[in-house]
């Protein structure tokens, strides 16, 4: 028995000999980051933590980095949208402005906002809230009033005020369920199906229903930009975590000139190569977030804060999904349930939101509701995007209607088998 612990032991140790990962020619002279932070979600914050998050952007917005990270954006949206060097440029460019807020104070991570648990009624969120990053613009110029940037103006594109419109007037048509991103990250094979299938939903949704500055191509102007493509960047983590030694490097699909990536390919802007990027806790990309580290067992803190360590047995909403959906569906939408309780990081989306209320022996407490509620727990469709933003976004058209369409068999599944949702009040 401890000739195996040791053994074991070992084989963590040197888990990049004996796993099989492919590293491709370069990425081995990556080193490993001397000091990881955590990205936790922004709720979870301590309010000491939030405050020293605020006083960072405060002194970077100062500075004028908020203007030059739109700018930026703007400058290079074209080649970075609609195609492979989506989920990389961005994994490398939230970290270009982490590693900005560092310079002020180095202990800073940036918190990422799992706005899917907000899908049924995001302006109802707290994070849209004054105690974090201000609702929906009002006035004439439609200007934030509150939160982290109530009082910016801004530079760039011209002099203004940050500002927000929501898309359904006062409030925020339906986003993105956990549901929703859990099947796309279960049903993703390959990179360039991950990509496509959260560009335009859960990701496009956001910028969408907020619009104003984050409607257009300066988003990063708006503090909700980092905070939301951070919790874009966790799906792409977990996503690869589930399945290292094949996804870790894993590239595919092509680029804004239709050409076909490759690992070595610079990311956008920049002379440094994507395989440098792809692996956290290597090169620049000194962070993980708290539900991979919560996922790997390392998770102390989060224990006490709620949030299980790992999934020894499926969770109320998991065990809802596989007794109730036909079995044909259940594969077709969920194919690691289909098979099993499903890897703890598969899970994670719908079973350890840092927001679920905790019972007292740690496993996510699911409250059925009342059955003279129908509609209570029924999902909402998510809403769909405007053509003109799907081309702005160097997107097909055609492909994103046939995204929404799968987005809305899945809602059209879980409603039929009764499924009811605990994001949804
Ligand atoms: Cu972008």
């Amino acid at each position: 028995m401890k000739f195996l612990k040791v053994a074991f032991g070992l084989a963590a140790l040197f888990g990049d000999f004996v796993s099989g990962m492919a590293v491709p020619p370069g990425a081995e002279s990556v080193p490993v980051c001397k000091k990881i932070g955590v990205r936790k979600e922004v709720r979870s914050l301590t309010p000491t933590e939030w405050q020293a998050y605020t006083n960072a952007v405060a002194a970077a917005y100062n500075d004028k980095w908020i203007d030059w990270f739109g700018f930026y954006h703007s400058r290079v949206a074209d080649v970075v949208h609609g195609n492979s060097h989506f989920l990389v440029f961005h994994r490398h460019f939230i970290n270009s402005y982490e590693n900005i807020l560092q310079q002020y104070n180095p202990n800073v991570m940036v918190p990422y906002w799992n706005m899917m648990v907000d899908f049924q009624n995001p302006a109802n969120s707290t994070v849209l809230g004054s105690k974090y990053l201000g609702g929906n613009g009002a006035g004439t110029n439609g200007c934030v009033g509150s939160g982290v940037a109530g009082s910016w103006s801004l530079t760039f594109t011209n002099n203004h005020c940050l500002n927000r419109a929501y898309n359904n007037g006062t409030t925020i048509n339906s986003w993105y369920s956990p549901e929703y991103a859990t099947s796309v990250l279960q049903r993703s094979n390959t990179y360039a199906d991950l990509r496509a299938g959260i560009e335009n939903s859960v990701h496009g949704a956001v910028h969408l229903g907020l619009d104003g500055d984050m409607g257009t191509m300066h988003s990063p102007v708006d503090p909700v930009f980092f905070l939301h493509h951070m919790n874009i960047d966790r799906l792409y983590a977990q996503w690869q975590a589930v399945k290292p030694d094949m996804r870790t490097y894993m590239y595919d699909g092509v680029d804004s000139n239709n050409a076909p990536v490759t690992v070595s390919d610079p990311i956008t802007g920049t002379s440094v190569p994507v395989y440098e990027v792809m692996r956290i806790g290597y090169g620049n990309m000194c962070y993980t977030y708290d539900t991979i580290q919560a996922a790997n067992g390392d998770a102390g803190a989060l224990v006490k804060r709620g949030v299980r360590k790992c999934v020894k047995r499926p969770s109320p909403v998991v065990q809802q999904i596989v007794q109730q959906l036909p079995p044909k569906v259940l594969a077709q939408f969920y194919p690691s349930f289909a098979k099993g309780p499903g890897h703890p990081l598969e899970n994670e989306m719908v079973a350890l939101s840092p927001l679920q209320p905790m019972a007292a022996d740690g496993v996510a407490a699911f409250r059925a509701p009342p059955p003279n509620e129908n509609m209570r727990g029924r999902m909402p469709y998510p809403s769909a995007l405007p053509d003109e933003w799907i081309r702005m976004q160097g997107s097909s058209v055609a492909e994103v209607r046939a995204l929404e369409k799968s987005a809305y068999d899945i809602v059209c599944a879980l409603n039929k088998a009764n499924y009811l949702s605990p994001y949804v009040v």
